[in-house]
């Protein structure tokens, strides 16, 4: 347990019934934290929450993006400054903290990365989010129904109605496939994307699955069947272990 007098970070995450994290951007940050020992308590917030909580912090809004207050957010104590959105806050992080070294980019990490979203993202948002639902508290489904079907246009239901789940998980097949692939470039040398130690690409991927377990095992088990994703999971275990 971290306490008040040792934490340097506070990380706004996101809330849910099980009490631990469970957003995929925020674990990526979690997993910056473990990694590196950096002491730091957590704030859930429900997502009706965000927002204003964020605000009230004196946060400026991001104005490009769809949601204009995200977390994982951080608050570094020694300085007292808060910075918003996962890329940035893996930056400063890497900056102020930087040993481990996490390396943020490479060439390979983009490739994954950009198949990954194109390709395993859209199926995991058809899976996940009919299913994230259930393990909001009653207002943050209410948010979460009224803010996702009004992008959908639909029903968040209806995602996964008759044998729609099927189908987008067998056309992805060969891509998810190719996407394991890739993440096993560098296998002689080790686990990781980069081989021995991890990169940020590691642990957006690791993020990713420990969000689709925390939801749903069942969506965590399609994944884990190819190979590559299950190594760089299983090799980013040391550091999932503090979860709230
Ligand atoms: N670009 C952001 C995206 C993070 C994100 O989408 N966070 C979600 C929770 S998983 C959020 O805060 N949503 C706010 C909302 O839906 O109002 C990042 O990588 O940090």
């Amino acid at each position: 347990m971290v306490t008040e007098a040792e934490a340097q970070i506070v990380l706004y995450d996101l809330a849910c019934t099980k009490n631990i994290c469970f957003s995929p951007a925020v674990w990526r940050i979690r997993l910056i934290l473990n990694y590196k020992q950096i002491p730091y308590k957590t704030v859930f917030l429900e997502f009706p929450d965000i927002e204003p909580t964020l605000k009230e912090l004196g946060i400026p809004p991001n104005e490009q993006a769809k949601h204009k207050y995200t977390v994982p957010t951080i608050h570094h104590i020694p300085t007292n400054t808060y910075t918003m959105d996962s890329p940035t806050i893996a930056r400063v992080l890497e900056s102020k903290y930087p040993s481990p070294p996490l390396p943020l980019t490479s060439e390979l990490g983009r490739q994954i990365e950009v198949k990954a979203r194109a390709v395993v993202g859209p199926a995991f948002y058809t899976s996940l989010v009919p299913r994230e639902i259930l393990i909001l508290s009653p207002r943050s489904q209410e948010y979460f129904r009224r803010t996702r079907e009004e992008t959908l246009g639909h029903p968040i239901g209806e995602l996964i109605a008759g044998n729609k789940e099927e189908k987008t998980w067998k056309a992805i097949e060969e891509d998810a496939r190719a996407a394991g692939e890739l993440m096993r470039t560098n296998k002689d040398e080790g686990p990781f994307v980069l081989g021995a130690s991890p990169s940020f690409t590691d642990f957006f991927i690791a993020g990713a699955l420990q969000n689709a377990r925390v939801v749903d095992e069942g969506v965590f088990d399609r994944c884990m069947q190819y190979p590559g994703y299950k190594e760089v999971y299983e090799a980013c275990g040391p550091w999932m272990g503090k979860k709230s």
